[in-house]
This record gives structure tokens, C-alpha cells and sequence, in this order.
């Protein structure tokens, strides 16, 4: 059985809609800052395809600014505990935070998995999560949010990448966080250069063969900048296209902003494999 599949037919890998509440959202905008807009936006990612929704209340792109707790609380929790009470959503919630209080209110809200980009190195973040007994996604990140785009380096990246995600494996499991609880993440984008990001994708299966299911978070990034040359606005297609490429390497999540477009990418992918038509 798999447990992080919505309880319904199950794609090979999961898809996560992006639901930021943040006023600088690197791509939202402010359109989504007021609950209702975010709900409505939580029921059409749904509607659309998501297996998950990935609710985060600080942006963490590069260059943005720590949010204040209370702030942070204010965004998240009335949200979370909405989704998780709306029939039209039947699908499981992760919070995208660092903070252990906030980590704890969303448990208590309805968040069925904890998703850090600081890979619990928070303290008492690992006790949080160890006492609620929760799945958590543990991501790399060189630095922090405000200056990792500076100047990220590495001897290998897909070595140290690797090694730092085992270390903090170790250490969760240690502290009473179940081995099939975690989820592991290169953190694309975040401390790395686009050749850093474009080796930690070619190499996926160097993560995906700890045997720890592996979250994939390329959408809409800058990569796609270095890449194609595209704005914010003209990344869908660069998106849909590394998004496919991940799950084809054999990551569990990808985590994206276009559910509707990776969903079916993904449904012409498993088409193949399967020789078979699913139904709608
Ligand atoms: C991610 C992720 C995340 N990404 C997980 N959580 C963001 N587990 C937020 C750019 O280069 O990959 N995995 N939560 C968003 N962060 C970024 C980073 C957004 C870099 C944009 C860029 O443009």
C-alpha cells in the first residue's frame, strides 16, 4: 500500500499543488492573499489533479525575507484548517514551514505532513514532528532564502547534496521520526547554480535509490530563466517538461503551480507505460 497516495487512482508519482499565502509570492502575486481567494484556488488544484496541497505562508525564493511567527500563524493555520474541513477537498495537506510553532498549530489544524525547506534544523523542530508522528519532507538548502543565490558552491553538488540528506536521515530517525515518515528533497533553486540544479536532476536516481521517496520542486524557477531565456510568465512548458523528467527518474512528489498541465503530462507518460487508457 501507499501511504501517501490520496486514496484514489494512484498516479506513480503524487502531485502537489502550490498554495503560497504570501503577499511577495514569487508568483502569485497578491491574488491569493485573501483566504477565500486561497480556498477557491485550493478546490480548482484539486479539481484539477492534485494529490496534495502544499500550503506555505513565507516565501522562500531567492531573496525574500524571514516572516515573523505571528505573521506566519496568521497566514497558514485559518487556511489549513478550512482546506482540511472542505468536503470538495478530499486530499491530504503539508505545510511549508521551518518554525516548530507553526509546525505544531498546523498538525492541530489538519496538516497530515510537514514540509521543510530547512530540513528540521529549527530547534525542536525534530521533536514536533517525532511526537505527531507525521510524514516529513527534508530539503537541502546551501544558506538561507535572503543570500543563498550569492555564491553557491560545491565540490560535487550531487555528493554533498546526498550526504547532507543522509545526515539529516540519521538524525531524525534517531529522534523517533519512522523511516517510511520521510521524504527527501535536493532542494532545486535553493543555494545552486542552473548547472548545480540541471546535475542534481540528471542524478535524481542517486537520491531516489536511498530508497526514500524523493520530492521534486522545479516550477516556475529561475532555472528555466538560464535555460530558455523565459520569464516568470513562459515557464509552464519548461516546468511540465523537468517535473516529467523527475518523476521519470523516479520521484514519489512534484511539487508545481500548474497541476492541470503536469497532470497530464504525467496521464500520457503512464499511458505509455501502461499501454492502457485510464478513465477520466
Ligand atoms: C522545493 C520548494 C519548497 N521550493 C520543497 N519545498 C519552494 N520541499 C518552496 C528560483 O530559482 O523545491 N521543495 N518550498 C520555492 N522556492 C524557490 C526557490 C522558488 C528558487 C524559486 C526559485 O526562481
Amino acid at each position: 500500500m501507499d501511504r501517501f497516495a490520496a486514496g484514489r487512482a494512484m498516479p506513480a508519482c503524487r502531485v502537489m499543488g502550490i498554495v503560497n499565502v504570501t503577499p511577495d509570492s514569487f508568483s502569485d502575486g497578491s491574488r491569493f492573499l485573501q483566504h477565500e481567494d486561497a480556498l477557491a484556488h485550493a478546490r480548482r488544484l484539486v479539481a484539477e489533479g492534485a494529490d496534495w496541497l502544499d500550503v506555505g505562508g513565507e516565501s522562500t525564493r531567492p531573496g525574500a525575507a524571514p516572516v515573523p511567527l505571528d505573521e506566519e500563524l496568521r497566514r497558514v493555520i485559518p487556511l489549513i484548517r478550512a482546506i482540511c474541513e472542505d468536503p470538495a477537498i478530499a486530499v491530504p495537506v503539508s505545510v511549508d514551514t521551518s518554525k516548530p510553532e507553526v509546525m505544531r498549530a498546523a498538525i492541530e489544524a489538519g496538516a497530515a505532513m510537514i514540509n521543510d525547506i530547512n530540513a528540521l534544523r529549527e530547534p525542536g523542530a525534530v521533536e514536533v514532528c517525532a511526537e505527531a508522528g507525521i510524514p516529513v519532507c527534508l530539503m537541502h538548502m546551501q544558506g538561507q532564502p535572503r543570500t543563498m543565490q550569492q555564491s553557491p558552491g560545491y565540490g560535487d553538488v550531487v555528493t554533498e547534496v546526498s550526504a547532507f540528506l543522509r545526515e539529516r536521515v540519521g538524525v531524525c530517525e534517531a529522534a523517533g521520526i519512522a523511516r517510511h515518515d520521510i521524504v527527501i528533497d535536493p532542494g532545486f533553486g535553493f543555494g545552486k547554480t542552473p548547472e548545480h540544479n540541471l546535475a542534481l536532476l540528471k542524478h535524481l536516481g542517486v537520491l531516489v535509490d536511498t530508497g526514500y521517496p524523493v520530492l521534486a520542486g522545479l516550477s516556475r524557477k529561475s532555472l528555466f530563466q538560464a535555460v530558455l531565456g523565459a520569464p516568470l510568465e513562459e515557464r509552464l512548458t519548461g516546468s511540465v517538461t523537468a517535473a516529467l523528467v523527475a518523476a521519470q527518474k523516479g520521484a514519489a512528489f512534484v511539487r508545481v503551480h500548474d497541476v492541470k498541465e503536469t497532470c497530464d503530462a504525467l496521464r500520457v507518460w503512464q499511458a505509455i507505460e501502461s499501454e492502457a487508457i485510464a478513465a477520466f
